[in-house]
């Protein structure tokens, strides 16, 4: 299921608002997708989003795909890649469920039918303490969630991953609580940095990458941002989230990317760009991963040492 950009335009050239095509979101997007492409058989159109995204050297697309954290595929860096291609993610389904108003099951072409899909540049720091920059594909999920939309009562979005042992090996062993969790306040999910992503590169989401569809909410430490969706739930009180109950001391609920808070086993205040080679320099860790002007606001009234 691999599919290119039908444009040969160049991530070197990042033109504003430019538009590139994509043929397997044009199979998913149906016929919407033609006449904003205004090429049949090619894609659908996604505009490069400059505002939030970065200039930074990209993390190239070798390294993105061969060093991961996929726990369902085993606990080391080259598990992912080497056995991920055994996921079945077609069809692929998301259940919804809780205080929504339209609850049920959405097909993953009917989610991402009719959204402003976009590529973003992020940074992910991952709490291990490297780093990548990365080019998703993706939309916001305000989009979604707005669409099944929340009750009142909603006060936490909680995430689950698949779980499926025959596909996933890992899962077979109790390595980690299994199924995969994680969750966000309604208010972070609801931000638009938060997004749903279903591609990187120009492609769909590899597999290893959590195909077809992952969280991506870039101010956070990179275990938020969930792999391989298949229910979201709107709820009253704060989720379980998996790392968090593995170790509540070491991985808080929010897991806020923050430099002046020390993991207990390691220094949060600089990180290791993937792919720069064994002598590269660490790189200082900005607080809230760069995005502080974006975010801040949402933990105006928060002890961030106590609500880690
Ligand atoms: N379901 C699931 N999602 C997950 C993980 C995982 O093990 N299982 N690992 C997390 C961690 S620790 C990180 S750093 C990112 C890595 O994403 P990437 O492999 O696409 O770079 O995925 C996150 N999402
Ligand atoms: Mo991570």
């Amino acid at each position: 299921m691999v599919y290119r950009f039908k444009s040969d335009l160049k991530y070197s050239d990042v033109t504003p608002k430019s538009v590139w095509m994509n043929r397997r979101h044009l199979m998913a997007c149906g016929a919407a997708a033609f006449s904003v492409a205004g090429v049949s058989g090619v894609g659908v159109a996604a505009v490069r989003n400059q505002r939030y995204s970065t200039d930074e050297e990209l993390t190239s697309l070798d390294d993105i795909l061969t060093y991961n954290n996929f726990y369902e595929f085993g606990n080391s860096k080259g598990d992912p890649s080497q056995h991920a291609d055994a996921l079945t993610t077609s069809p692929w389904d998301i259940k919804v469920d809780g205080l929504v108003n339209k609850p049920g099951t959405y097909s993953f072409d009917d989610i991402v039918r009719g959204v402003n899909m976009e590529e973003r540049i992020y940074r992910l720091r991952c709490v291990e303490a490297w780093s990548m920059v990365i080019p998703w594909i993706g939309f916001q999920l305000s989009e979604f969630l707005t669409r099944v939309e929340p009750q009142s009562g909603a006060r936490y979005v909680a995430f689950e991953t698949l779980y499926r042992p025959e596909e996933m090996p890992a899962q077979r062993t109790r390595m980690l609580d299994w199924p995969y969790r994680e969750g966000l306040r309604l208010d972070e999910a609801m931000h638009p940095l938060t997004i749903l992503a279903t591609g990187l590169y120009g492609e769909s989401m590899p597999n290893q990458n959590g195909a077809p569809i992952r969280l991506v909410v870039p101010w956070k430490y990179g275990f938020k941002s969930i792999k391989s969706i298949v229910r979201i739930s709107l709820v009253a009180d704060i989720p379980e989230t998996t790392w968090n109950m593995q170790a509540p001391r070491e991985y808080g609920f929010y897991s806020n990317v923050n430099p002046n808070r020390s993991h207990p086993r390691w220094s949060q205040a600089s990180e290791r760009r993937v792919g720069g080679g064994i002598f590269a320099k660490r790189i200082p860790t900005r607080m809230f991963n760069g995005y502080e002007s974006e975010v801040s606001g949402l933990y105006a009234d928060m002890d961030l040492m106590a609500n880690y």
